[in-house]
């Protein structure tokens, strides 16, 4: 046990030495939707990630407590159909930005876990490697409006 708690004290120090920019704002969000889709059908989540740190960050993964399971995925056309594979991790350096947006990277948002309708927030969790996880507020908004 006092091995244990040493090791995570230890873990702690090194990752505070890692990230002594951690501040807020130095990853912006913006434009976070979720196309909500009728029914108990999985919806996506798109946004714009800025990274505006000094240092590359990794998007590792997301969670909600609205969604049972949330997934990355990216879409892509093969010999004209539609495919959308599973992202495990996304790399965005410094400066750049990303987009989650139709026929590219999106949240795949699975196993609704409380009603939501057109107009409503939601809270989704963007988790990433060497950076605090950043809770960020999405809008459901109708296919028709995307
Ligand atoms: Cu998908």
């Amino acid at each position: 046990m006092h091995r244990l708690s040493r090791t995570l004290l230890a873990g702690a120090t090194a990752f505070a030495l890692l990230s002594p920019l951690a501040h807020a704002g130095d990853i912006d969000v913006s434009d976070a939707r979720v196309r909500l889709l009728p029914g108990d059908v999985p919806s996506a989540g798109y946004f714009s990630l800025h990274n505006g740190s000094d240092r590359t960050v990794t998007l590792v993964g997301a969670s909600s407590d609205a969604f049972g399971q949330v997934m990355m995925h990216k879409s892509m056309e093969k010999d004209g159909m539609a495919h959308m594979h599973a992202v495990p991790s996304l790399e965005v350096a410094a400066g750049e930005d990303i987009d989650f947006a139709p026929s590219g990277y999106h949240l795949m948002l699975m196993k609704r876990s409380a009603p939501l309708a057109i107009g409503e927030q939601v809270t989704i969790t963007l988790e990433f490697e060497q950076h605090p996880a950043m809770p960020v507020t999405f809008e459901a908004v109708s296919p028709a409006d995307m």
